[in-house]
C-alpha cells in the first residue's frame, strides 16, 4: 500500500531523525502540551514544569526507547502490524495507555520532524509522514478490545 515516493520520503526523513534528540524532544512536549498524559509516568520523578521535563533523564531514556520502536515499523512498512503486536499487547493489557495517546505523540513527532527539516519537510513527504504514523498508530491499537 506504499508508492515509491512515499518509501523514499519516510526512509529519508528516518535517516536524519536522532532518535534520543528528537526521541526526548517529542516525548517532553506530549507531557508539557497534554499535560494529562503524565499520569503514566509517575515513576520518572519530577513533571512539574516544561524545563524539568524537558531535562528529566527518565523522559530522555524513554523517548529514545519509544523512537527505536518506531524505527521496526520504519524497517518494516509492509508488515508494521505484526512488528509492532507485542507492543500492542503491552500498552493494551498491562500498561493500559489509552491508545489515543498515540496520536499525541505522533503529532508531537511531526512537530519536531518539521521544525528539524524545515524546508525539507515538504507537504508531501509531510504526507507520507502522517499516513506512517496513522498506520503505525493503528497497529499499536490493534489489541485493545
Ligand atoms: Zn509506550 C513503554 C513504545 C506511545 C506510555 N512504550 C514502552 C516501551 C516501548 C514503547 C518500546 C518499552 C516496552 C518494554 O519495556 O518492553 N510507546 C511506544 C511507541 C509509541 C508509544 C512506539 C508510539 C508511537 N507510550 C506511548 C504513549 C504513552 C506511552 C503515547 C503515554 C502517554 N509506554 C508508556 C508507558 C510505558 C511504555 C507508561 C512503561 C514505561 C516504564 O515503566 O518504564
Amino acid at each position: 500500500q506504499w508508492t515509491a515516493e512515499e518509501k523514499a520520503a519516510i526512509a529519508s526523513v528516518w535517516a536524519q531523525v536522532d532518535v534520543e534528540a528528537d526521541g526526548q524532544e517529542t516525548l517532553a512536549r506530549v507531557l508539557i502540551v497534554f499535560p494529562w498524559t503524565q499520569r503514566y509516568f509517575s515513576t520518572f520523578g519530577d513533571l512539574s514544569s516544561a524545563a524539568a521535563i524537558s531535562s528529566n533523564p527518565k523522559v530522555r531514556a524513554h523517548g529514545q526507547k519509544v523512537l527505536s520502536a518506531l524505527a521496526g515499523a520504519v524497517h518494516h512498512l509492509d508488515n508494521i502490524k505484526h512488528t509492532l503486536a507485542k507492543l500492542s499487547e503491552l500498552h493494551a493489557d498491562t500498561l493500559h495507555v489509552d491508545p489515543q495517546n498515540f496520536q499525541l505523540l505522533g503529532n508531537c513527532l511531526v512537530i519536531v520532524l518539521a521544525r528539524k527539516l524545515g524546508a525539507a519537510f515538504t507537504p508531501e513527504v509531510h504526507a507520507a509522514w502522517e499516513k506512517f504514523l496513522a498506520v503505525s498508530c493503528a497497529a499499536l491499537s490493534k489489541h485493545y478490545h
